[in-house]
Order: structure tokens, then C-alpha cells, then sequence
């Protein structure tokens, strides 16, 4: 035990230790309990078991839960050939050049990201991802691209999934070689809610470009395009294909609303083009864009830019098709939807309809249409998985015109409410949502800005305070943290600046800064931070790990933890991971190709007097028991 804990410390393999190291080092002789993946799942099984899944008040029953089909394809046919062979072939700029090309409507579909992350607060497992992905490289070889990494998948992956976020989009990438691979980057948030010095975001991009995504589309979240430029610079580098982003807020169409009419976005539009875009987007990221404001928008630019222009919606009105159609109408080269199955309410408009829509029209996306319903048909069943993690919103609501929430903060501000035991003042949450935005001087809101006004919303309710009180109470008021680093400058700056009075006493005598934040933060030192990071964990991590770590320095070690305590869990599939089983169920589980666990629940045993429990399986017909503490 002791020669192999010294031989895999990770001091010890970095060639870096002298003799004091032993002294040095007294967790060598903790020996930790060599347990086995079995009874590592065993162990989490149990757990969930005895205690449910964080977060889930009204878990299902697995048992109740059927398996999702799986469509059949022939995988003895050659795999079709799709837009990333294209891209091998053409690179950046000539992927660009093809797409203005093209006729038809291109369609990218984000029921791998942003449809979950909206309609299911971002929950979707890796396993239910890569079961269908091979058919997704064959059935959907014609879409333009999938979008399945980053915003907030990268962050729930690890904090509330337990799994790995480079590890999706590695295994992702091996099973759909030929359709491209589409992220969204928060620009100098790369994918987390703060500023990252400017070598973090390069190092995120550049393993991000080597580990499967070919597009990313860059945002800024108060559309500063000074906040773009390193992450903008970073993709063209890395030879992948730069999307930049618009964020569409207010409403073209509406004289009072005046602060961001139509010059302001086609203004935008060409300095992105100028910063080096290859693609520019349109990232409507509240649904706030209206059919005829559509029209009207994706005219201007296709008239004023020559890079194809990629539009992002979601359909919280429910006018998102009609919004796609006018769009396609006035020439857009590039549409999001999202499968059937995971379309509308906050997610994207449903992509099957729009294929039947436009079938035959000049913009037919001459896609495989019975291919990808066999997909959704897939994600139909699956969806049932997650109820818990649903928004509750049924319809399609006209209501987000006003309070501009966006749809993938939608189905998380909600339960952030309920956590604050304020969801019975649910109507006024959003009213107050809105009446912060205007009280900041009506800014575009994405995440991390979004996330700043809804902090600030929940602020005030549950203070039972009104936006003018901020300025006439005497009471010293502790602001959230978001909102005084938002006004300190640490998220960049609004257009027009920050409405002066507020930000003074918000700030309390601080100084703003009105430069990138980037450019104050000190370069991260990788060696050093993996040295740090190698001892307090206890064993080597790989750069990707290292950078997950150094994004979430706080959710990453706790990650680490429970990887080791409970192995890599990913491989459960979902009715089990979240409800776990009933006495007398049982399952399987592939822990690695050819490796099937058959766990059978046995029965819970009674509660000891130090809070623990027995959970008692049959494991591969042999009986095994784990004990769990009880949490009740
Ligand atoms: C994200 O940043 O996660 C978004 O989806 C913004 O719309
Ligand atoms: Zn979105």
C-alpha cells in the first residue's frame, strides 16, 4: 500500500520530489480502500437508493420508465458523407463561401444542448446522448450541424451530472465524424458566468478545436465587442470556424422601443465581420424577434455583410416558426430548431415542422425527414426521463415579449425562486425581472448578464423591496455579488454605459473599470495551478481536467471526489441514475464495451443506530450489500 501510494503520487510522477518528500507527505500513509467500479455503482445505487437525487422532489419510478427505441440503421452502409467532410476539404473560409451558395435552408440542430437546456434546465446525460448518436451521423447526415457542448452543459455535467464535459464531446465526436460540431462561448465567460483571464479562454478553445468542436459561436453577454476579440482570435487560430454573435433584445419593430433599433445590430454586424467572423448569428436568445422584425432584420444584414448569417431562436411565444419563415423569406442562410420531441415552449422551434413547412419551396432543406423523426421519436421517450427537471410552462407565452427572459435561463430562474421559497411570488419574480432591466438601463441579457438581473430580481422580492427604493432607502443594502462586479465593469460594458446613480450606489465609493477585465487579470500559471491542483487531489489530471478545474474552482475537486468515490457514473442509464430501483428490480449496466453489470435490488435494510442503512443487491446473480448513510 505504501510503495503504491508513493509510486502514484503525483508529486512523486512529476520527477519533482526530493527526500523530505515522504515527511512531507503524511496522506502516503492513509491507505485508502481499494474498492472496485462494482462496488463503487453499487455504492451510488445504494446511495440513491436510500436518499433520491439532489434536487428532485417527486422522483418516478424507473420501473415505470421504458426504454427509448433506438432507430435501425444499417451500419454496414457507408456512413454518409456530411458538413464536417466538407469543412476537411474546404476549411473556414470555403465552408463559408459554400453556404452562401447554397439554396436550400441550412438547419443546425441543438436538441443536443440548447433544447435540453431549456426545456430540461440542461439535465440530458451522456448516455442517453451517445446512444443515439450513431444513428444521428446516419439519419441526420444532412443537417448543417449539431449543437451539443458548451453554455451550460459544461457546468451541470459536472455539479449535478457527475460527469465528465470533455469526455461527452470526445465520445460524441468518435460516433458522428461527419456532421459538424457546434458550441456556444461566452466569449471572455468562456463557459462559465465570470470573467476568465485572456490565456484560460485560449487554452479552453484550443483543447475544446482538439476535442471535437468545429463552430464556435461567440457571444458577448452585454454585446461588447471588445469582450469577443480574444476568444474570436483564439478560434480563427485554432483553424476552426469563428461564429460570431448578435444578441438580439428590444424590438425592431417597435418605435418606443428605441435604444437598440436596426442600425445598432447591422453596426454590430459589420465590425463582427471585420474582427474576422466567418459566420455572423443572430442569437435571439429570449425569442424577442418577431416575424416581421425578422423579415426585416436578416434583409439589412445580408444586404450589409458578406458572411452567411445563422439565426438562433427560441420558441417561448410560440411564433417561432412562423419567425423561421420569414427569416428563410428574406434569405437567412442558417436556422436553429431542435427535434420535435424537445421543440417549442423555451426551447427552439420544432425542426420536423419546418422541414414539412418548407418541403419543395425554393428553401427546401433537403434533409431526411423520416430519418430525423425516427430521431425524435428517440428523444420522445427519453424526455420522460426528466420530468422533474421540466419548466412547467404548457403553453407558448406572449408574456416574454415583456419580461425578456431568456429561454435557457427560463427553466432555471424558476426553481432558483422556489429555492428561495418565493415561487408563490412566481408572477412577480418575472414582473421584477423586467422592471430590473429597464432600472439598469434595458441591457441585453445572456448569460452571464442574465443571470445578474434575475440575482438582482430575487434581491428585491425577497427583500420586499421596489427598484425605486434602492435609491431613497437609508437602509445599507447588501447587494449581490453578481450585480457590484457586473457595475464594477467585470462583465464589460453596456452600450450607452451603465446608468450613472445607480451604478454609484451600487458600487458604495468603488471605482468601475472601464477596460477588458481581461486585461487586469493576472495570465493563470498552468504548471503551477496543476501542481496545486495534482496535490490536493492526489493524483495526475490531464489539461482538459486542469482546465475544467481552473473554470470551476469550487465544482471541479468536488467532482474529482465523487469520481473516485463512486467511479465514472455516466454509464447508468438515466431511469436508474435518477430514481434508482424498487425491491425486486433489476438492471444493466455497461460499464465498459463488453463489461455488463446485472444489479438486482434486494432489499433496504432498517435504519441503524448511526444513520446507516444496508442496501442489499445481487450482483451478477452473487449477493452484495453496501451501507449508506441515511440523509432523511
Ligand atoms: C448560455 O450561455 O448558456 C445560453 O444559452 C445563452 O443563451
Ligand atoms: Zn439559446
Amino acid at each position: 500500500g505504501f510503495l503504491e501510494n508513493v509510486i502514484t503520487h503525483s508529486v512523486f510522477l512529476g520527477g519533482k520530489c526530493d527526500t523530505s518528500f515522504i515527511e512531507k507527505h503524511p496522506e502516503l500513509l492513509q491507505f485508502r480502500e481499494k474498492k472496485d467500479r462494482a462496488s463503487k455503482v453499487l455504492s451510488f445505487l445504494g446511495d440513491v437508493i436510500v436518499n433520491g437525487s439532489p434536487g428532485i422532489v417527486k422522483p418516478l419510478k424507473s420501473a415505470d420508465l421504458i426504454e427509448a427505441v433506438v432507430p435501425e440503421v444499417d451500419f454496414t452502409q457507408p456512413r454518409p458523407s456530411g458538413s464536417r467532410d466538407l469543412f476537411m476539404k474546404l476549411g473556414a473560409e470555403g465552408l463559408s463561401k459554400w453556404i452562401l451558395e447554397q439554396k436550400k435552408l441550412l438547419i443546425t440542430d441543438t436538441t443536443m444542448r440548447d433544447a435540453h437546456q431549456s426545456n430540461l434546465a440542461t439535465r440530458v446525460r451522456t448516455h442517453d446522448l451517445l446512444k443515439i448518436a450513431e444513428p444521428t451521423s446516419y439519419l441526420g447526415a444532412d443537417l448543417f450541424s449539431l449543437e451539443c457542448w458548451g453554455g451550460a452543459t459544461f457546468d451541470v455535467s459536472m455539479r449535478f451530472l457527475r460527469e465528465d464535459p470533455w469526455q461527452r464531446l470526445h465520445k460524441l465526436s468518435e460516433a458522428i465524424p461527419n456532421i459538424l460540431f457546434q458550441m456556444l462561448l461566452r466569449g471572455s465567460n468562456a463557459v462559465g458566468y465570470t470573467n476568465y483571464p485572456d490565456n484560460v479562454v485560449q487554452k479552453f478553445v484550443i483543447e475544446a478545436a482538439n476535442s471535437g468542436v468545429d463552430i464556435f459561436r461567440v457571444f458577448d453577454s452585454l454585446n461588447w465587442t471588445t469582450g469577443m476579440q480574444v476568444a474570436m482570435e483564439a478560434v480563427r487560430k485554432s483553424g476552426k470556424i469563428c461564429e460570431a454573435a448578435i444578441c438580439y433584445t428590444g424590438d425592431i419593430t417597435d418605435p418606443k422601443r428605441d435604444k437598440y433599433p436596426l442600425e445598432y445590430y447591422v453596426n454590430m454586424a459589420k465590425e463582427l465581420e471585420k474582427m474576422g467572423a466567418h459566420i455572423l448569428a443572430i442569437k435571439d436568445m429570449a425569442g424577442l424577434l418577431k416575424p416581421l422584425a425578422a423579415y426585416k432584420l436578416v434583409k439589412a444584414l445580408k444586404e450589409n455583410i458578406g458572411i452567411p448569417v445563422h439565426l438562433h431562436t427560441h420558441d417561448t411565444s410560440s411564433n417561432g416558426s412562423a419567425m423561421l419563415l420569414k427569416a428563410a423569406e428574406a434569405g437567412v442562410d442558417i436556422v436553429d430548431a431542435a427535434l420535435s420531441s424537445l421543440s417549442g415552449l423555451t426551447a427552439q422551434p420544432n425542426l420536423n415542422a419546418l422541414v414539412s413547412t418548407l418541403e419543395g419551396s425554393e428553401r427546401d432543406p433537403q434533409v431526411n425527414a423520416a430519418g430525423l423523426q425516427k430521431l425524435a421519436n428517440y428523444w420522445e421517450t427519453v424526455r420522460d426521463y426528466y420530468a422533474p427537471f421540466e419548466s412547467g410552462l404548457k403553453s407558448g407565452t406572449a408574456e416574454v415579449y415583456h419580461h425578456e427572459i431568456p429561454g435557457g435561463q427560463y427553466s432555471n430562474y424558476k426553481p432558483q425562486v422556489a429555492g428561495l421559497g418565493l415561487i408563490e411570488r412566481w408572477d412577480e419574480c418575472k414582473e421584477m425581472y423586467h422592471k430590473v432591466n429597464m432600472m439598469f438601463g434595458d441591457i441585453v441579457k445572456v448569460t452571464p448578464s442574465s443571470k445578474v438581473v434575475g440575482d438582482m430580481a430575487m434581491f428585491l422580492v425577497k427583500n420586499n423591496l421596489q427598484p425605486e427604493d434602492v435609491y431613497t432607502t437609508t437602509e445599507d443594502l447588501a447587494f449581490p455579488e453578481s450585480v457590484v462586479g457586473m457595475f464594477k465593469g467585470m462583465l464589460g460594458q453596456p452600450y450607452q454605459g451603465w446608468p450613472e446613480e445607480l451604478q454609484k450606489i451600487i458600487l458604495k465609493g468603488q471605482q468601475p473599470i472601464t477596460c477588458r477585465p481581461g486585461e487586469l487579470l493576472e495570465p493563470a500559471d498552468f504548471d503551477e495551478e496543476r501542481l496545486i491542483l495534482e496535490e490536493k487531489l492526489g493524483h495526475r489530471i490531464d489539461d482538459k481536467a486542469l482546465i475544467s478545474a481552473i473554470l470551476y474552482p469550487n465544482v471541479y475537486p468536488e467532482f474529482d471526489r465523487f469520481r473516485q468515490e463512486y467511479s465514472d457514473i455516466s454509464v447508468i442509464p438515466t431511469p436508474i441514475f435518477f430514481y434508482g430501483l424498487e425491491p425486486g428490480q433489476e438492471t444493466s449496466i455497461e460499464i465498459e464495451p463488453g463489461k455488463t453489470l446485472i444489479v438486482k435490488l434486494n432489499a433496504i435494510g432498517k435504519l441503524h443506530d448511526d444513520g446507516t442503512r444496508a442496501v442489499y443487491f445481487e450482483l451478477n446473480g452473487n449477493n452484495r450489500s453496501v451501507m449508506v448513510r441515511d440523509q432523511s
